[in-house]
């Protein structure tokens, strides 16, 4: 059954929650460093759980952490319906990227209990532990465990500059919960995202009715040279790793104009040693960041790089190690549920258009073993994982009511 187009949730209260959420793990620039298993995640977290008290939910956590606060339903057997993103932030992250998928489920709570509606299937609404995948690698950590990508062991042995681990920083801000990660069935998983794109701004499009999302690769490469002095070494006799890891910066750029238009390629992490001023680097980690909506053609890439990246510490004599640290194919998501948000968006009055996500969100590994799909708000100038990322308090409503609406309808209005 449709839902009636005046249902809208409370745009203020929502945006009241966005503004009190951005206080904890405050930037330098007036974004967010709330990275995953940190301190400042844990209060995140100690405020989303009292909110969701606050709304009457009954709060599970899985050995990965994951907080899943759930509404009852009018029948206890149908399985729920999930909703939900991530709240850890990246270093000088924004305030709306994840938290405002988060938020957004918490309030369909909030204005289901104002309008005392009840639904057939409950509604859970879903914290994924790491997505960012910033301070452990790889991104989409516990929704990976989720859908059976990587294993508990794996994802717990996973490691941090200072090498903590997942497991060690779980347990230390006291977020281990007792329920075996993936055992939750689910009826359908919704997301809600910003763009982190500059489309629908660009276009004047209120909300994107996402139907694919591009697939990514990330590959650690350690090129090893020798240290020597900077000033009293000669050019011929040197063995620079940092010369090394320029030249294959350049290449995955050269490699990503080379499969224009789609095709994305960066290097975002790189480590230097030992790092001082008047020593020739002897080694450099660094990860290559390759995307594209064809999994073909991310294979091209990663090819392409073994082969140019092989010969560039070649020609300077570099050892080179290169190891994928994470990872996913593109995306369909799932019909049903891409029309249940388009026709939301119709119904609601809100200008709307399909879109590939270019960023890889919890929804893409849930995709395998739900039927997902993600609704898209825009943000200025397309920008995000930058402190200034922005977004209008229209556009979150808009968003969040497209939301609402496509996971009611979902879980079944019950007069
Ligand atoms: O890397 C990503 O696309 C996501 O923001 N973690
Ligand atoms: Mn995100
Ligand atoms: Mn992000």
């Amino acid at each position: 059954m449709a839902v009636a187009s005046n249902l809208r949730i409370n745009g203020e209260r929502l945006w009241d929650s966005l503004m009190e959420m951005a206080k904890i793990g405050p930037g330098i620039a007036g974004g967010n460093n709330r990275q995953t298993l940190t301190d400042d995640d844990a209060k995140g977290r100690d405020l989303f759980k009292k909110w969701c008290d606050d709304a009457g939910l009954s709060m599970g956590v899985d050995q990965m952490g994951t907080m899943f606060a759930r509404r009852e339903g009018t029948d206890p057997e149908a399985l729920p319906v999930y909703v939900g993103s991530h709240l850890d932030t990246q270093p000088t992250g924004g305030k709306y990227d994840g938290v405002l998928g988060v938020l957004g489920g918490l309030e369909i709570i909030r204005t289901l209990n104002d309008m005392n509606i009840q639904t057939k299937h409950p509604i859970v609404v879903v914290n994924w532990t790491n997505e960012e995948g910033t301070r452990f690698a790889p991104p989409m950590l516990a929704s990976g465990v989720f859908a059976g990508t990587h294993t508990l062991d794996w994802a717990y042995d996973r490691e941090d500059a200072e090498g903590k681990t997942v497991g060690e920083e779980l347990k230390r801000i006291g977020w281990v919960g007792d329920e075996e990660v993936g055992a939750r069935k689910m009826h359908a998983f919704f997301e809600l995202h910003i763009e982190q794109g500059p489309i629908l701004e660009a276009e004047e499009k209120d909300i994107g009715v996402v139907t694919h999302g591009q697939g990514l690769s990330w590959m650690q490469i350690t090129l090893t040279g020798r240290e020597s002095h900077t000033g009293s070494t000669p050019m011929p006799m040197r063995v620079n790793a940092g010369l090394g890891m320029a030249r294959v910066t350049q290449l995955v750029d050269e490699i990503a104009w080379s499969h224009a238009p789609l095709a994305v390629g960066a290097i975002g992490h790189c480590d230097v040693y030992p790092n001082s001023r008047n020593i020739i680097p002897g080694k450099t980690v660094f990860t290559v960041d390759f995307r594209h909506p064809d999994k073909a053609i991310i294979e091209a890439m990663e090819n392409e790089l073994r082969e140019g990246a092989q010969k560039i510490a070649d020609d300077i004599g570099l050892e080179i190690e290169m190891e994928p640290v994470g990872g996913f194919d593109p995306v369909k998501f799932d019909d049903g549920c891409v029309t249940a948000i388009r026709s939301a968006a119709e119904r609601l009055g809100y200008s709307h258009r399909d879109i590939v996500s270019g960023a890889g969100h919890d929804a893409c590994w849930i995709n395998r073993v739900a039927p997902t799909a993600m609704v898209m708000c825009p943000c200025v100038d397309g920008l995000s994982h930058n402190e200034a990322e922005d977004i209008s308090p229209e556009w979150a409503t808009a968003g969040t009511d497209v939301l609402f609406h496509a996971v009611v309808e979902t879980a079944g209005i019950v007069d």
